[in-house]
Parts: structure tokens; sequence; C-alpha cells
């Protein structure tokens, strides 16, 4: 797998941003409008745990099997490998990204989020195979963030890492993400412009024609 092209269109859902709208009908939708990769992240207020959170992980994994859609697991690398999921994402205050390799082996993908070059240069020591950097813009979807990072860190950590995987996240749409992929993103990360939108392969597809534009004039 070429995680560079895995990492254009990252959707990341869980059941608590979808709204009204059933959930896997959301990645569904999401997957038939163009998704490149999928993160399994059942976080937050009202979130799934204990078998029920096993089985919608199980019926999501199903969906992106179907289409060969890689199904990443946010944090919980017990879960990750209980059902065989193509890889974790671990944030900065979850599990070292050694100690996940250890876990997972060496076949498994391993994303870690990252605000600043030097958490960048952390998370690609310890073995992780693409990092993810934001806040880009403001975002309602996660409470916890760290202040809104514009594109800066993703150029610096460009300039020392010319070829690593990144992917940019935070308040990104199809008319905002340009100036990510242009600072040196190789994609984007969405929770809410795909989980919250009216049409959810509409807006998927429109993310997708849009990646083409800016990737052809970057
Ligand atoms: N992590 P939306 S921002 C899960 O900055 C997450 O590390 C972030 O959701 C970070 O696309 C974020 O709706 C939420 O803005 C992204």
């Amino acid at each position: 797998m070429n995680i560079k092209e895995a990492l254009r269109i990252y959707f990341i859902m869980g059941s608590n941003n979808c709204g009204s709208h059933e959930p896997l009908d959301v990645l569904q939708q999401a997957i038939d409008g163009g998704i490149t990769m999928f993160q399994f992240r059942e976080k937050g207020d009202d979130a799934l745990t204990g078998e029920a959170k096993k089985q919608f992980a199980r019926d999501c994994f199903r969906l992106c099997k179907q289409a060969n859609v890689p199904f990443i697991v946010n944090d919980d690398v017990d879960l990750a490998i209980e059902i065989g999921a193509d890889g974790v994402h671990v944030g900065q205050d979850d599990l070292d990204a050694g100690v996940v390799r250890q876990k997972l082996g060496s076949d498994k993908i391993i994303g870690v989020s990252s605000h600043t070059l030097q958490e960048s240069k952390a998370a690609i020591e310890a073995g992780a195979d693409y990092i993810g950097m934001g806040p880009i813009y403001a975002t309602t979807t996660k409470l916890d963030t760290n202040p809104v990072a514009g594109t800066k860190a993703i150029q610096e950590t460009r300039q020392h890492f010319a070829q690593f995987p990144i992917v940019a996240i935070g308040g990104l749409q199809a008319d905002n993400f340009a100036p990510a992929i242009e600072a040196g993103a190789d994609g984007i990360s969405i929770i809410s412009a795909i989980a919250s939108a009216p049409n959810p392969k509409e807006a998927t597809e429109k993310l997708a024609s849009t990646m083409k534009e800016v990737i052809n004039d970057a």
C-alpha cells in the first residue's frame, strides 16, 4: 500500500459524529464517495464501549474491507489486534509509537498525532508510518485540541523530512484545505465535513475532486 495515497482523503468517524444519520450509512456513503483510508474513533460523549464498541468496529471494518479501504483504529491497540485491523493511530497522550510497534508487528500501519517538528521527529524515530498534524483551523469536533496551528508546523516538518507521509487535520473542508497541501501535507483527515454533511457521499466526492485539482496545482 502507498501510504501517501491512502492519506489523501482520510475519513475519521465515531458513532457520535453522525448527528441523526445512521453511522454505518455515513461510512458507506463516504466509501462510495471516494475516501482512501478510514479511522475508527469511538471517543467522547456517548461513545460506545465494551461489546457494542467492538461490534460497531467489526461492522465498520467489514464495509472498509469490501472496498479495500485501509481500516485504522484510534488508540485502542487491543481492539485493533483482536479484529485484525490494518493499523492504529495514537495521540501524544496515548501509548508511545514504539510500544505500539512492538505490539502490532512490522506489517501494520502506525499513525501519530504531532503538533511540532519535535513531536514529528520523535514519532518518526519511534517507527511511525505517518503523522497527523493540526489543528490547521478551529474545530468543534474535538474539544481538547492544541491551539490552532495553521500550516507552519507542517511546513517545518516537510522541510526536515522531504518524503515522510503527513496528513493535515482540524477544521478542514473542500474550500479551505489547499494551504495544508501546499505546505507539504499528502492528504487531509476529515470528521465533520463528511460525517455532518447533509449528503456524505456528495461531500466526499467534492473533497476528492478538489484534492485532484489541488495536487495537480501544488
Ligand atoms: N484531532 P473536524 S483536530 C480528531 O488537532 C482531531 O490533533 C485533531 O475534526 C488534532 O474534521 C480533530 O470535524 C478533529 O474538524 C477533526
